[in-house]
This record gives structure tokens, sequence and C-alpha cells, in this order.
């Protein structure tokens, strides 16, 4: 594989798409090995097929505010691969939102679908909208306008997004009801719908409680158990909940979440009515994690400051891309950090993640640990199609034993000659040989 040539070429047809390019460069260098062991993947062109979307969708959102002043935002929907099943993946709404992060994650997303064990293949969208500071009405507006261009490109056997960053149950409402009048159909086309209209009970904590299922199972595999451990978490919304709330019952200590205003810190953990008031925080739509410190005094809060300074045994960045670099690396192994696991898609940098691996941390990406929250969605679309809903612990049942063969998938892909797991790679591999399988079956197309 050459993969300066590979690079060169996508960063030529895809111009300053930095965050595309990272993801891409990840996979190439962990599946190189593989790759050149299976000549027919080359004969067939899997790696310059498999890099490139299928197709993008872009459109105009237009919006009235409250005041009834006209705003305009982008629309986007990145249809990145089908060969194991229909795309699927989430919708974001933020204002950072451009193709070159839908590019990364609907290519991420490829490979953690692939991973689940479920049927799916990947894709994202979103837009630049900023919920940050809208009204109820405002978010609604927008949600029926984004569907208004979106209903046409999806469908349960097509595409089905679901939530991510800035999307959560009340946007998937909104963005179902304006679907189901265009369509005049109700069909499981959206996930992490509203338990009463289609959802799935335990979506709304998957990915959180999936990523710590994963950390249990490294843990394990040294010996080692969540109960007495210390985290550090970032981010407050969906996942660092979700997170939280499971580390807590497995006699966890959560000591950090953050925002973009900074990280709070709380000696006495993060427990109980404080993760209800992280859902306040979040619902608040203010962007801000600083409330926390006069709602509970014992908590301090540190402006413009990331969370990997604090001493901690794990750390679970769970806010979002590129938010852990080197210097955060540094000071989480020099205070004896020994686990790192990603609930974000791609928050360590390419320099982070090479600095865990040679201290020897054990350091698990995101489409391994944060997986849940799809493969929840894919159980969601299981129940939809045969018309039932399972109960909870049905669905945690799933939910535990779909990452404990994620995990075990990764130590058999990436154990290394002195023992040491690259999970980073044993993902990758495993992730992309089922895809480029299924793409050889399929021919070229
Ligand atoms: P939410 O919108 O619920 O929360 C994201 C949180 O991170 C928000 O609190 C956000 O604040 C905060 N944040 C954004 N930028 C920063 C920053 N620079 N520093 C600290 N905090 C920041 O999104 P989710 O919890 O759903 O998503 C979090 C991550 O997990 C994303 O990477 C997402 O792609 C990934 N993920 C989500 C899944 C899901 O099911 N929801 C599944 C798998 C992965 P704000 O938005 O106000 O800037
Ligand atoms: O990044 C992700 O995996 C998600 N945002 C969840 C996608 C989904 O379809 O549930």
């Amino acid at each position: 594989m050459d993969i300066e040539r590979i690079m060169n070429d996508l960063e030529k047809k895809h111009p300053g798409e930095m965050e595309y390019h990272q993801a891409v460069r990840e996979v190439l260098e962990s599946i190189e090995e593989v790759y050149d062991e299976n000549p027919q993947f080359e004969s067939a062109g899997i790696l310059d097929r498999v890099i490139e979307p299928d197709r993008i969708f872009t459109f105009k959102v237009p919006w009235a505010d409250d005041n009834g002043n006209v705003q305009v935002n982008l629309g986007y929907r990145v249809q990145f691969n089908n060969a194991i099943g229909p795309y699927k993946g989430g919708l974001r709404f933020h204002p950072s939102v451009n193709l070159s992060i839908l590019k990364f994650l609907g290519f991420e997303q490829v490979f953690k679908n692939s991973l689940t064990t479920l049927p799916m293949g990947g894709g994202k969208g979103g837009s630049d909208f900023n919920p940050k500071g809208k009204s109820n009405a405002e978010i609604m507006r927008f949600c029926q306008s984004f569907m208004l261009e979106l209903w046409q490109f999806i469908g349960p056997d097509t595409d089905v997004p679901a939530g991510d960053i800035g999307v959560g149950g009340r946007e998937i409402g909104f963005l179902y009801g304006m679907y189901k009048k265009l369509k005049r159909e109700h069909t499981g086309v959206l996930t992490g719908k509203g338990i009463n209209w289609g959802g799935s009970l335990i979506r709304p904590e998957a990915t959180g409680f999936g990523a710590v299922y994963f950390v249990k199972e490294m843990l394990t595999s040294k010996g080692e158990s969540i109960d007495g451990k210390t985290f550090a978490l970032s981010g407050f919304g969906n996942v660092a909940w979700g997170a939280a709330t499971k580390i807590n019952q497995l006699g966890g200590k959560v000591l950090t979440i953050s925002g973009p205003d900074g990280y709070i810190y709380d000696p006495d953990g993060i427990s109980g009515e404080k993760i209800e008031y992280m859902l306040e925080l979040r619902a608040s739509n203010e962007d801000i994690v600083k409330p926390y410190s006069y709602e509970f005094p014992g908590a301090k809060f540190f402006q413009g400051k990331r969370p990997w300074e604090v001493k901690c045994d794990i750390a679970l960045p769970c806010a979002t891309e590129n938010e852990l670099g080197k210097e955060d690396a540094q000071n989480l192994i020099n205070n004896g950090c020994t686990c790192v696991a990603e609930g974000a898609n791609m928050p360590s940098t390419p320099e982070a993640i090479e600095m865990f691996q040679e201290a020897k941390v054990l350091f698990a990406p995101g489409k391994a640990v944060n997986a849940g929250g799809v493969a929840t969605s894919g159980l969601e679309m299981s129940q939809n199609a045969m018309k039932l809903g399972w109960p909870s612990e049905e669905v945690d049942e799933r939910l535990h034993h779909i990452m404990i063969s994620i995990h075990e998938t990764c130590m058999e892909h990436g154990r290394e000659d002195d023992g040491y797991v690259n999970y980073v790679k044993g993902a990758n591999i495993a992730g992309f040989l089922k895809v480029a399988n299924a793409m050889l079956d399929q021919g070229v197309i």
C-alpha cells in the first residue's frame, strides 16, 4: 500500500479537509499489512473506493426566527458506504459543521457500524445551525425546514439518521414529525425516537453505557475492575451523561465534566442528583458548565481549561474531535492515568494516541468505545421492523454482549508481540475486513 500516494490524491480531491484526511490516514496506517497480504483488495480497487463517500447531498435550510427574521443555514447528508447495510449515522447541529467534519464522521461510521455485528452501512449529516440560545419554536422550525429537503434521500431501508452533537430526543421528534407528514408513513426512518412512538428503551443511555462496558472489558483483561477507580470525563452532553450514570453504578467516581467554557472538578464525585443536573444544563441550550459550581459549591470551575490536568485512573473524552492533544496526553501519563477510552469521535490527536501507545497506556478509539450508541440504534431498527418493543433489560443485555464482542474482536486483531493490545489497529482491521469483503462480493459499483 502506498499511503503517501493515496493521501496525496485525497488531499488534491478534498483540499483543506483536515479532519477527513486525519481519519483516513489513521485507518490506512492500521490496515496496511492486512491489505498487502490480500492482493484481491487491490485488484478490486477497494481502498480508492472505500475512502470516498458514495454521494453527498447539500441543501439550503431557510427558516424564520422568533423576530420574524429569515435565517439561512447549510444542510448536508453524506452517504458514505452501504456495503453491509443501509447508510446509518447521526445528524450534528453545530456551527463548526462542514464537509470535512461530516466526511470524517461518515468514514469512521462505516467501520464502527461494521464492528457492531449488525447490518448497517455508514453515513453522517447535519448543519452549521447553532442551537445555542434558540427557543423551542425556533428549533422546531429549523428541524422542519431541514427535513423538507432531507426526506427524499432517506428511508428505513435506504438511510437511517439519528442524533449526534446538538441533536437529541427533542430534535429527532421534530424531524420525525415532518418526515411522517411528507411521506405519509410511520416507519423506522430515524432512530433515537420517543419511547411512545417507535423508540427503543436504553437508546438515550446506550453510547455512555456501552463506553463503560468497553472500559470494563479493558480493565478485566488486566485483572482490574471499575470499582474504586477515578474518572475524568469531558463534555456534558448525552454521552458524558450516560457514561457518568454507568460509572457510578459500577462503583467508579466521576471527578470532572467540561463544556466549551472550561471544566468542573468535583472532588466528592459527580453522582445522583448531580448527574440529573447535567441534563438540565444541557437542555438550557446555554452551552456552559460553569453554573454547576454555583449549584454544588464543593465543586470548582476552571475557566478555559481542559480536564486532562486532573489526576485520574481513567480518562473518557466525551465532547468533540481533537479535544485531547500532546500536552494533555503528557499530563495524563505523568499523573498515572492507565486507561483512555474515547466516548467521542476522534477526540485524541494522532500525536496524543502515539504517546499513549508508547507509554503502554490502555487506549481504545471512538469507533470501538462509542459503538454502543449506533448498535442500539440498530436494535431500534430491528424492533421497528418487527413492530414490537423489547424490555430495557433485553436491550441492555444485547448492548452489553455487543460491546464484549467488539472488545474481543479488537483483542484478536490488535494484540502485539509483547502482549500489548493496539485497539486502534484491532478496530480498524476488523471493521475494514468485513466491509472490504462485502465490497468484493458485490463487484465494482
Ligand atoms: P451533545 O450535544 O449531547 O454533547 C456534546 C457536548 O460536548 C456538549 O456539551 C458540547 O457543548 C460539548 N463540547 C463541544 N465542544 C467542546 C469543547 N471544545 N470542550 C468541551 N466540551 C465541548 O453530543 P453527544 O454527547 O451526543 O456527542 C458527544 C460526542 O460523542 C461527539 O463526538 C459525538 O460525535 C459522539 N457520539 C455521540 C453518539 C450519540 O449517540 N449521541 C454516539 C457515538 C458518538 P456545545 O455543543 O454546546 O459546544
Ligand atoms: O457517532 C455516532 O455513532 C452517533 N452519533 C450515533 C449514530 C446512530 O445512528 O445512532
